[in-house]
């Protein structure tokens, strides 16, 4: 139980961190494993405690009494373990299977046996084209590889799209570890990967079948509580120094109107 003391650390902005989040709440482990929230401290390019945790003010910190190496990247999200008083796992494809099949989980299995190898098969489809490619989209280096990131993701929207006319979940009928991976991004295309990172070929109306799911998703228990838009936008558009140099935020749509009804057309 959560006296066993295991919490797990994430960011708001993180989509890695959001997909760790999300199986916490959607498996109901509050009671087991205690979340804590850090804060990024953009100027020192580091996540912070907003109280110290095990005397430490900094994940990085943490991270090195955990025995990271000092060259390691402190990141989110991380499941510690209070009681051996170090970091177990820091790698969030990994970390979400740990989640699911924790011991004192309720809540709808993620991983279900009939759907498992199309799960497997969009876990891995997701990650590389959707998940990173955004960032390989907004990070590209030359049009050629924008290029290549930019199409590789959409064809994955659209066979998201194709997949979702037939089942209400991405791998079947069921929920599963498949739609966790989605959402964190889809979630922020609006707010942040559409105008920072050029994600714009098609607006996600232009794809009913994944904004339905987008709203269905949003709409599950635990999941709302998980969103934090102010949080993404000033954390990517006032962060991402290089990519958005003014630091301005620009003003968004409610997050409200994008897991909401599709406007008819006129
Ligand atoms: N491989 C990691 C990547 C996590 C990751 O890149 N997290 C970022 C935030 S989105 C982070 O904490 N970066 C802090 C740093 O690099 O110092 C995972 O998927 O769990």
């Amino acid at each position: 139980g959560a006296a066993d003391g295991h919490v797990l650390i994430v960011g708001r902005s993180c989509p890695w961190a959001h997909r760790a989040w999300l199986v916490w709440a959607l498996r109901q482990l509050a009671g087991s494993i205690t979340l804590l929230v850090v804060d990024p401290d953009p100027a020192a390019g580091r996540w912070c405690f907003a109280e110290p945790f095990e005397k430490c003010t900094t994940l990085q910190q943490l991270y090195r009494r955990s025995g990271a190496p000092a060259s390691a990247r402190a990141t989110v999200p991380a499941l510690y373990s209070r009681s051996q008083r170090r970091l177990l796992v820091n790698e969030s494809a990994r970390l979400i299977e740990l989640l699911n099949d924790w011991p004192a989980g309720s809540g709808p299995d993620l991983d279900p046996a009939d759907q498992r190898a199309a799960t497997g098969t969009w876990r891995e489809r997701l990650q590389h084209s959707v998940n990173d490619g955004v960032y390989r989209c907004g990070f590209a280096r030359c049009q050629a590889a924008y290029d290549r990131a930019e199409a590789d993701l959409f064809a994955s929207l659209d066979a998201a799209e194709a997949a979702l006319a037939s089942n209400a979940w991405l791998s079947g009928p069921a929920l599963s570890l498949a739609d966790v991976q989605l959402f964190p991004t889809l979630i922020r295309l609006e707010l942040v990967y559409a105008p920072l990172f050029g994600v714009s070929r098609r607006p996600l109306w232009q794809l009913p079948a994944l904004w339905r799911w987008r709203q269905r998703f949003h709409a599950l228990p635990g999941v709302a509580a998980t969103c934090h838009p102010d949080a993404w936008r000033s954390d990517y558009f006032g962060a991402l120094f290089p990519l958005h140099p003014s630091g301005i935020i620009p003003a968004a749509p409610e997050l409200a109107t994008l897991v909401g009804e599709l406007p008819a057309l006129p």
